[in-house]
C-alpha cells in the first residue's frame, strides 16, 4: 500500500480564463448550471450556489425544483414547481447559454427526480456534480421518503462525482452506521462500487477534525481541516458542491477541485455569522476578502 502525506501547494488563484487565453471562444467565464431548491433565507440551495459561482468567477444559472419556505399559517415547507416550470428553466439555460458543468442539489420528489434524470440524459454534460440532498440543517425534509431509491438508481449513475454527508452516505448504503474515519473511507469505496465514478463522503459529523474522503477507484484521498466551532453552517454542503463544480468548470481535475473547494468552504465557515438566533450562513466572500483561513491537509492512499 502506497502512502503519501503532504500539504499540497495550491496554484496561485487565477480567473476562470486561466490556461484558455489562446481559445477565443473561451474568453468568457465558464458556465455552471445548478438544479436545486430555492432557500429564501439566502444561505442554502440555489441562493448559496449562485453566490459561490459568483465568488469563483463562473457564470451561474439555475433551475429551481422547489421552494423551501415554511408558510406561517399552513406550515407547508416544501413547494415543488410544476414539471413544466422545471423543463422551461432547463431548456433556457441549456439551449440558450450552454453548460460547462452541472451541479444537482435538492430534487425532492420521485416525479422531479425522474424528469431531471431524463433531462440530464438528454444533453451531453461533461461534468455532473451531484449533492444527494436529503435533510436540511434546520431539519427540513428535502427528499421525500419514497424518493431515496429513485435518487440512488436514476440520478447517482449520471454523476461525475457525488458529495454525500455522513447521514446521506448512510442512507444510500441501506442505513449503515457510520461513525469513524475508517467507516467513511469504506463508505466511499462501497458507493464507488455501486457505479459512481468519484465519491466524496464529507466527515462534518466526525469527532475531531473535519476530514472528507474522496475515492476514484484507485486512490483514497483525505482532505482535513480543523473543526471550526460554529453552528452557522447552513448551506455549507450546497456551497462546497457548487465550488467543486465551479473549479471543475474552470478546468481543474477532480482532486484539485475538491482541494480548492474545501479551502473555499472552510474559510467561509471560519467567517460564518447569523443575523438572528436561527442557524446562519457561511460567508461566501471570506476567501476573497480575508484569505485562506486554514491550510487543508491532503493524504493519499492507493487502494486496492
Ligand atoms: O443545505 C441543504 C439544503 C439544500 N437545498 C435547499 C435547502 C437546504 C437547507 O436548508 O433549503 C433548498
Amino acid at each position: 500500500m502506497f502512502f503519501l502525506s503532504f500539504f499540497v501547494t495550491l496554484e496561485e488563484e487565477c480567473s476562470s480564463l486561466c490556461g484558455k487565453e489562446s481559445d477565443l471562444y473561451m474568453q468568457k467565464p465558464a458556465r455552471v448550471l445548478t438544479i436545486a431548491g430555492s432557500a429564501p433565507r439566502g444561505s442554502a440551495g440555489i441562493q448559496a450556489d449562485l453566490k459561490t459561482f459568483q465568488e469563483l468567477d463562473v457564470y451561474g444559472m439555475s433551475v429551481v425544483t422547489a421552494v423551501v419556505s415554511r408558510h406561517p399559517e399552513t406550515n407547508k415547507n416544501v413547494h415543488p414547481l410544476t414539471m413544466e416550470a422545471v423543463e422551461a428553466q432547463f431548456d433556457n439555460a441549456v439551449h440558450e447559454v450552454g453548460v460547462d458543468a452541472l451541479k444537482v442539489g435538492m430534487l425532492f420528489s420521485v416525479e422531479i427526480i425522474n424528469r431531471v434524470a431524463e433531462l440530464i440524459a438528454s444533453y451531453p454534460f461533461e461534468h455532473v456534480i451531484i449533492d444527494p440532498v436529503m435533510v436540511g440543517k434546520l431539519d427540513s425534509k428535502l427528499l421525500a421518503d419514497d424518493a431515496v431509491d429513485a435518487l440512488r438508481e436514476e440520478i447517482l449513475p449520471l454523476a461525475t462525482i457525488i458529495t454525500p454527508n455522513m447521514p446521506e452516505a448512510s442512507i444510500l448504503l441501506g442505513d449503515r452506521t457510520l461513525r469513524t474515519l475508517d467507516d467513511i473511507k469504506q463508505a466511499a469505496i462501497d458507493l464507488h462500487e455501486k457505479g459512481v465514478q468519484n465519491v466524496l463522503v464529507k466527515g462534518g459529523r466526525l469527532q475531531g477534525p473535519a476530514v472528507d474522503v474522496l475515492y476514484d477507484g484507485k486512490t483514497l484521498t483525505t482532505f482535513e481541516a480543523p473543526r471550526i466551532d460554529t453552528v452557522n453552517t447552513n448551506g455549507a454542503g450546497c456551497s462546497y458542491a457548487s465550488a467543486i463544480a465551479a473549479y471543475i468548470a474552470r478546468g481543474k481535475s477532480i482532486q484539485e477541485a475538491v482541494h480548492l473547494a474545501k479551502r473555499f468552504i472552510t474559510t467561509a465557515i471560519e467567517h460564518s455569522f447569523s443575523y438572528t438566533d436561527i442557524v446562519g450562513p457561511t460567508y461566501h466572500a471570506a476567501l476573497r476578502l480575508k484569505g485562506e483561513a486554514h491550510p487543508i491537509k491532503v493524504e493519499q492512499i492507493q487502494y486496492p
